[in-house]
């Protein structure tokens, strides 16, 4: 049996948290042969209904499932830690505007990157949930730079699965016929999902779907609406997709994408006609652990991957100012 691994997940009291403890602890992140210590950071209130969580890990008797340990102290959670989930993030409430927002989201993140730079793995790997999720990213990993950049990413995963989905319904075929999509730039309305690349069942998506039309309008619109269209919906905000994507991510990081091609918001590096400096989601492709960034043409979509990376830049303006420099 290998030696149990240390995962964090921030939030874990929460609607994500509620649906991504028992997946990872089934082994459905790590492999089924890796045992993990579960470090779960709250805020303080909610550290009872987080005892709660811990009494159900423990009723579902996990055979990998090696350990548990409920804190609000960050030093505590990240303390020789593999792995993180950071799905704890402040949500925006009524009369706050989107700087409002960022900020109280900064100070948290900047508090959990420093606590990771102190007591983290050096070979520490995080995947960042809360949004606005590219730009925590970036705070986080601006506060732990001795944690090599490539390995903090944030989560686009659910936009990508959510390409996958509305094609296969369409096409009526099932999610694993459809291959290489992706998602380019911010979690957020000016995302690009991208299918020039993609195929179902081996032709191009275009070809099998045969409506111009259907994909430039009703496709994209409910791609970068779901989230507020299950709101709507389930009167709360998606929880099960979400961590299903948190896990497919993690998955795919640390265990292999097995070629497919995954959607993975990571430090720019000029790829794609972006500067380093933001957290943008680019298609990749994992192996041994690391991504590696996909080359695809999407030459005619150059405006939008600009317009999606030009407000990752601002946001980035707007929350360094104030935490960073
Ligand atoms: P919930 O409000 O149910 O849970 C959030 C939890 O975080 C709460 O229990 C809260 O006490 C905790 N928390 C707040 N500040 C914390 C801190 N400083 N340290 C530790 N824990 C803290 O939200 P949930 O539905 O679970 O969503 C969590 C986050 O995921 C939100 O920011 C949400 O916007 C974001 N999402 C991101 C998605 C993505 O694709 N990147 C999709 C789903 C989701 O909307």
């Amino acid at each position: 049996m290998k030696d149990p691994v240390r995962v964090v997940v921030t939030g874990a009291a929460g609607q994500i948290g509620y649906s991504i403890l028992p997946r990872i602890s089934k082994g459905d992140a790590f492999g089924p042969d890796q045992p993990v210590i579960l470090m779960l950071l709250e805020i303080t209130p909610a550290l009872t209904a987080l005892k709660g969580v811990e009494m159900e890990l423990i009723d579902c008797a996990f055979p990998l499932l090696h350990g548990i340990v409920c804190t609000d102290d960050p030093m505590v959670a990240f303390k020789d830690a593999d792995y993180a989930f950071l799905v704890g993030a402040f949500p925006r409430k009524a009369g706050m505007v989107r700087a409002d927002l960022l900020a109280k989201n900064a100070g948290i993140f900047k508090v959990q990157g420093a606590a990771i730079e102190k007591v983290a793995k050096k070979t520490f790997k995080a995947l960042v949930v809360g949004n606005p999720a590219n730009t925590n990213c970036l705070i986080l990993a601006e506060h732990a730079p001795s944690i090599p950049r490539k390995n903090f990413c944030a989560m686009t995963r659910l936009d990508h699965n959510r390409t996958i989905g509305q094609l296969a319904t369409r096409a009526g075929c099932t999610p694993s016929d459809v291959e290489g999509v992706c998602v380019f730039g911010n979690h957020s309305a000016s995302m690009v999902p991208f299918i020039e690349a993609a195929t179902i069942k081996g032709k191009p998506v275009r070809e099998v779907i045969g409506d111009d039309e259907w994909i430039a309008g009703e496709f994209i619109k409910t791609i970068k609406t779901r989230g507020g269209a299950i709101i709507k919906a389930r009167g709360l905000s998606s929880a099960c997709s979400a961590a299903n994507a948190a896990i497919d991510c993690m998955h795919d990081w640390i265990c292999g994408s097995d070629g497919k091609i995954v959607s993975m918001a990571i430090m720019s590096s000029g790829k794609y006609g972006v500067p380093e400096g933001v957290f943008y989601s680019v298609p990749c492709k994992c192996k041994d652990g690391e991504w590696e960034v996909v080359e695809l043409d999407a030459s005619k979509q150059a405006d939008a991957l600009k317009a999606t990376a030009d407000e990752l830049f601002d946001e980035r303006k707007t929350r360094l100012s104030d935490y960073i420099f």
